[in-house]
């Protein structure tokens, strides 16, 4: 042990004395993890005083970006490894006889988010940090994260997640920095010095608290700011009303009032329009941009400068209502007229579109919207009202229509930059969604492809590989990751290939050992591992994936020497809990996994996994043992797909559809270095109205076969079971083309197998998709933003 580790050993062992009041021989795992946690803390809180003080000197333009989801993940050894102390820390806790792997499991995954959108905000903050942006994240602290997945008779059950059970060592607690929130109540009108005044008067608050968490950059000594608001119900407040003599609503709003930050909405696919899910936008909001104001002021700053210093970025509709609320304050309480107010708002604030499905677009009744945000409403009435006096046809354009509120219309009108997050999507948005608004406003429309905190999806997750890469090509990917290119000269390399197969093998007999713990499945880690993460939809075909492995289990019963290399299709993934038809699918998967595998004929040919529980940490063991990566959506309605890119990062080989980001991912690697299958967007649009499934169900009798299954007794004896699920693709005239690309799928399945046959090729493939991974780092991404959307600075 060197002088470093043993003065870190020293250190470690005063923290768990000062801050947890333990000597090591009577520490438990809460006290080595805490004590752990509150040593790092003093690294990362010098950078971030320092960090805090340059931005102000220098007077630097500082990016918020909004988002009602950040999964975070774990922070323990990403904050190591960017502090760049993880091996020395590994080291010096070896001697003290403690793991630091132990510790990173005992710690919770920070869960404050529903999939694709939440983790994209994270990989951003760990990006922005590292790349020297000044940007900084604004969400809420929901009590309860997204919630656990358990797996009972193969059916989901829905547990919370309470993961703020034990003290979070990550946060700052800021009371003195509360900011009051204001709903309900009734807007008077009055002159004043011959001016209009908004006066907000017997509404109920609450008081948004802040909690602040340290990003860390990678090695650059920043250290940005995650700001989470928490609720607290005023005291003040329920004294009005019981003096009033309505004691039962009293308690009744102060309970309602904690509740806005106590559960993330799970459900990212059917838009629902809850009263609570629309407190918790505009509580985010307001108490957001009223901090950045206040501190913006506090610096001295002119207001009518404010866009010059400051972008908000509104991470999807949901914290749209910064538009009215920044207009709100600049007109209501900062006494600036309509037009200046307006011209600020817009070049403040800029918007990303994360979806097309039409059913998850955000609307609000005006009845409720008006009721619970009156000051709100008006603002929002009057952008409506300049808007349709100065476009004029708006049949899809205004914000207020059919007695709703279109949140997509208004992020648009009010914001200067509406950007898509794949190159397909953006022009699904320009051309087809979102035309109307492409002919008002050509310019304000964008790509930014969506990228991967590579650092998180491959140094940390895939220590063995990403060893591998820098004892071939050096370090300098770590913070220049299109470097990784220079991989690529080593395609033909066979001694790079096999340490590759080594690599793999070795994650490969990690996750076998994992999956014989938690399912008490044996697998071959010989097998290929065919992968398919995500959240559980429709759109997103689990069920074309596991009607490939009904139909392949098929195929073996009729040959039982069918020459297949065996193959493990691994699962994972949650439903939203009232989405019924997500649920079955899990239920299929597992009904299916039990039968086959427990089936003697099928000789481990083919196995079937579910892994519960999906999250980040479980993504990060999963994504490094992949061979093949499932990324199978009906063309035109993925986004873009992040998980893509972290499969192929870790040398993964891609069987995909065109659809979102991995047309771009088929693009870099080459068509020989990824498999494709299905229609393209043009066919999907040109066959609406003119496709009929039944012919198919009808003619391809391994269709049939499949369907059939279903109901007729052959998975499970309950013949109602899965019956939704048949007579939905039926009824539906098969509106996600599963019957439509079923033959082009199985055809990419039997290249697949054909392709691993021939490992060196394989080992190739991988090779080259690691290589040109590197553009889709989110380093990548945030400095396309930085320079196109936000005009702030950076590396
Ligand atoms: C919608 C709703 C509706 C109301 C309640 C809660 C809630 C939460 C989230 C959403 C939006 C989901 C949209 C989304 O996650 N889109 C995904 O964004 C990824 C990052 O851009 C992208 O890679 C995925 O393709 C896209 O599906």
């Amino acid at each position: 042990m060197n002088i470093i580790e043993n003065e870190f050993k020293q250190s470690y062992i005063r923290s768990l004395k000062i801050t947890r009041g333990k000597s090591l021989c009577n520490a438990t795992t809460l006290d080595k993890y805490l004590a752990l946690c509150n040593l790092i803390r003093e690294y990362i809180f010098e950078n971030w005083v320092k960090t805090n003080e340059i931005y102000e000197e220098n007077s630097e333009k500082q990016v918020y970006y909004f988002s009602m989801e950040f999964l975070m993940g774990k922070l323990l050894v990403s904050n190591l490894i960017n502090l760049g102390i993880k091996d020395i820390c590994e080291n010096a806790l070896k001697e003290l006889n403690i793991s630091l792997n132990e510790l990173e499991e005992f710690e919770d995954d920070m869960g404050l988010g529903n999939g694709g959108l939440g983790r994209l905000a994270a990989c951003f903050l760990d990006s922005m940090a590292s790349i020297d942006v000044p940007g900084h994240g604004i969400g809420i602290r929901y009590n309860y994260g997204f919630f656990k997945q358990k797996i009972v008779n193969g059916y989901q059950i829905e547990h919370p997640d309470y993961w703020l059970e034990k003290e979070n060592p990550w946060e700052v607690k800021r009371q003195d920095e509360a900011i009051r929130v204001k709903f309900y109540g009734n807007v008077k009108m009055e002159y004043k010095d011959n001016k209009l005044v908004f006066i907000h008067q017997d509404y109920e608050s609450v008081l948004a608290i802040p909690y602040d968490v340290p990003i860390v950059g990678y090695k650059n000594n920043k250290v940005n700011t995650l700001r989470l608001w928490s609720v607290k119900a005023e005291d003040e407040f329920d004294y009005h009303m019981f003096s009033r003599g309505e004691y039962h609503r009293a308690v009744e709003n102060k309970l309602n009032a904690e509740a806005i930050c106590n559960t993330l909405y799970p459900d990212d696919s059917h838009e629902k329009g809850k009263l609570l899910r629309l407190k918790q936008e505009y509580f985010l909001v307001c108490a957001g941009v009223k901090s950045i104001v206040n501190q913006y002021k506090k610096l001295g700053k002119d207001l009518t400068q404010f866009h010059k210093h400051i972008a908000i970025h509104i991470n999807d509709t949901h914290p749209s209502l910064a538009i009215p609320e920044l207009m709100r304050i600049l007109i209501d309480e900062e006494g600036l007229g309509w037009d200046q107010a307006w011209e600020i708002t817009k070049n403040t604030i800029s918007y990303t579109n994360h979806t097309i499905m039409s059913e998850a677009l955000e609307k609000w009744d005006i009845n409720l919207f008006k009721k619970l945000l009156p000051r709100i409403f008006m603002i929002i009435e009057e952008i409506d009202r300049r808007f349709r006096q100065e476009i004029k046809n708006t049949k899809n354009t205004s914000i207020i229509s059919d007695n709703n509120i279109k949140m997509a219309n208004l992020s648009i009108i009010g914001s200067h930059s509406v950007n898509g997050v794949a190159q397909l999507h953006t022009e699904i948005l320009k051309k087809k969604e979102l035309k109307d608004f492409y002919i008002i406003y050509p310019n304000k429309f964008n790509n930014k492809t969506n990228g991967i905190a590579h650092r998180r999806w491959l140094l940390k997750c895939n220590p063995l590989l990403a060893d591998l890469i820098s004892q071939t090509i050096g370090t300098e990917w770590i913070c220049d990751p299109i470097r990784l290119v220079d991989l690529a000269k080593f395609k033909k390399d066979s001694y790079i290939k096999e340490k590759l197969d080594l690599v793999k093998r070795n994650n490969k007999l990690n996750l076998s050992k994992l999956i014989s713990r938690k399912n008490s499945i044996n697998i071959d880690p010989d097998s290929i591992f065919d992968v398919q993460i995500k959240r559980i939809h429709e759109y997103k075909r689990q069920t074309l994936n596991i009607f490939n492995v009904i139909h392949l289990y098929n195929t073996i019963l009729e040959n039982p020497n069918l020459d297949i290399h065996p193959r493990t299709f691994i699962f994972s993934g949650k439903a939203a809990p009232g989405y019924f038809m997500a649920k079955k699918i899990i239920k299929l998967i597992n009904t299916v996994a039990d039968k086959i595998n427990n089936d003697k004929r099928v000789k481990d040919k083919i196995k079937v996994v579910f892994m519960e529980d999906y999250s980040v940490s479980l993504a990060e063991k999963i994504i490094p043992a992949c061979d093949v990566s499932e990324q199978i959506s009906t063309t035109t309605k993925e986004a873009s797909g992040t998980g893509n890119m972290k499969f192929m990062m870790n040398g993964a080989i891609t069987i995909a559809t065109l659809d979102g980001a991995n047309i771009e991912i088929a693009k870099a690697v080459g068509e020989d270095n990824i498999v494709l299958f299905g229609i393209r967007a043009k066919e999907f649009y040109d066959l609406q109205g003119s496709y009929n499934c039944l012919d198919i169900y009808n003619n391809d009798l391994r269709v049939k076969k499949v369907l059939d299954s279903l109901v007729n007794g052959f998975l499970t004896q309950d013949h109602l079971e899965f019956e939704p699920l048949y007579s939905s693709i039926i009824k539906n005239n098969d509106q996600y083309f599963i019957l439509k690309d079923f033959n082009s799928y199985i055809n990419a399945q039997n290249k697949i197998d054909k392709l691993y046959k021939n490992k060196d090729k394989w080992l190739e493939m991988a090779v080259v998709n690691i290589a040109h991974s590197g553009i889709f780092s989110s380093d990548n991404t945030i400095y396309e933003y930085a320079k196109e959307i936000w005009n702030v600075s950076c590396r």
